[in-house]
């Protein structure tokens, strides 16, 4: 399994529904390392280019402008086969269709306001990770406790 970093961002309503930690949680407990963690308001140009790939569907104005409209927390998540395992955790893209257990299958019913994003590839996830961090805010750090997870 590869050793991989992926981004994932917790949504406009997330603080507000006091789901933070809650979110932050499941993601550690799984064994998933934070290794980047940002509280930060997205500009309409950002926003515009983590979504570039949906510019021009129904949903994309509507789409930037709930994610330009409250506060979100950005991340860096490191581990084997990070990507994959974060989408898991994440569920479906529609909650209709998200696992319960899944933080999109507990946590919410509309689809232009599911919880989380999390990188579909390593390829996205580098990209993504670019647009948000700089090299020199992720930190990667070893506890030790890595045999035991
Ligand atoms: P995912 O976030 O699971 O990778 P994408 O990339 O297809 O899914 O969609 C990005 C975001 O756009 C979703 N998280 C959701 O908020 C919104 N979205 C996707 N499909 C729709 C849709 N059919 N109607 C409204 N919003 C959508």
């Amino acid at each position: 399994m590869p050793l991989e970093r992926s981004f994932a961002m917790l949504k406009p309503g997330v603080l507000q529904r006091r789901l933070v930690g809650e979110i932050l949680s499941r993601i550690e407990r799984k064994g998933l390392d934070l290794v980047a963690v940002k509280l930060m308001m997205i500009d309409r140009p950002l926003a515009g280019r983590h979504y570039a790939e949906h510019e021009g569907k129904p949903f994309y104005l509507g789409l930037i402008d709930y994610m330009t409209s409250a506060p979100v927390i950005a991340l860096v998540i490191e581990g084997m086969d990070a990507v994959a395992v974060l989408r898991t955790l994440c569920g479906a893209t529609a909650p209709a269709h998200a696992a319960p257990g899944t933080i999109r299958g507990d946590f919410g019913l509309r689809i232009e306001q599911n919880v989380i994003h999390a990188s579909d590839s390593p390829a996205s996830a580098a990209r993504e990770i670019g647009l948000f961090f700089k090299d020199d805010e992720i930190l990667a750090w070893k506890d030790g406790n890595d045999e035991w997870i």
